[in-house]
C-alpha cells in the first residue's frame, strides 16, 4: 500500500479547518496510519523544504511553517501520493479547482493549508523526518472490502 506525507499547515489548524480535512482523507477511503500535533523546528523546517533553498519564498516559507501547531499525518492507500495531490488542488489556490481542498479554503499561495508529499520517494524521506517507524501504525480496517476491489 503506497504512503504520503500530509501536513495541515499553520494556517489551517488556526482556521479549525483539522477535522473538515482529516474527514475528507477518511472519507475518500484513505487510511490513518499516523497523526501528530507538533511545532516544527527552524532546523527541521529547513530540511523540509531544502528544495527551495536560495528561493526568493524560502524564508517566508519557513518562517510561516514554524509560527504554529501543525498535524503531521502519514495516509495510505492505493496511489494515496497522486490521490492526496489532487484532493489538495493546485499549489496556487487561484489555480486549484473548486472541490479541493485549495480551491475551497484558500486564496494565497504562502498560505495554502496543507502539504502533501509530491512523489513516492519525496513521500518516503518526509515520513522519515517527521516519523519514527514505531509511530506508524499498521491495522486491518473491516471495511476495505467495501473500498477496495481487489
Ligand atoms: P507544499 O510543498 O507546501 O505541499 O506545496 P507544493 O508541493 O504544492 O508546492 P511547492 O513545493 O512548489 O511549494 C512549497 C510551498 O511554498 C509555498 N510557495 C510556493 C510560496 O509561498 N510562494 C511561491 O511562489 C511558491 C511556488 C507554497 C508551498
Amino acid at each position: 500500500m503506497e504512503q504520503t506525507y500530509i501536513m495541515i499547515k499553520p494556517d489551517g489548524v488556526q482556521r479549525n479547518l483539522i477535522g473538515e480535512i482529516v474527514s475528507k482523507i477518511e472519507k475518500k477511503g484513505y487510511k490513518i496510519a499516523a497523526m501528530k500535533m507538533i511545532r516544527i523546528s527552524r532546523e527541521t523546517a529547513e530540511i523540509h523544504y531544502g528544495e527551495h533553498k536560495g528561493k526568493p519564498f524560502f524564508g517566508g516559507l519557513v518562517d510561516f511553517i514554524t509560527s504554529g501547531p501543525v498535524v503531521a499525518m502519514v495516509v495510505e492507500g492505493d496511489d494515496a501520493v497522486a490521490g492526496m495531490r489532487k484532493m489538495m488542488g493546485a499549489t496556487n489556490p487561484l489555480n486549484a479547482e473548486f472541490g479541493t481542498i485549495r480551491g475551497d479554503y484558500g486564496i494565497s499561495v504562502g498560505r495554502n493549508i496543507i502539504h502533501g508529499s509530491d512523489s513516492i520517494e519525496s513521500a518516503k524521506r518526509e515520513i522519515g523526518i517527521f516519523f519514527k517507524n514505531e509511530e506508524i501504525c499498521s491495522y486491518e480496517r473491516s471495511l476495505d472490502s467495501w473500498i477496495y476491489e481487489n
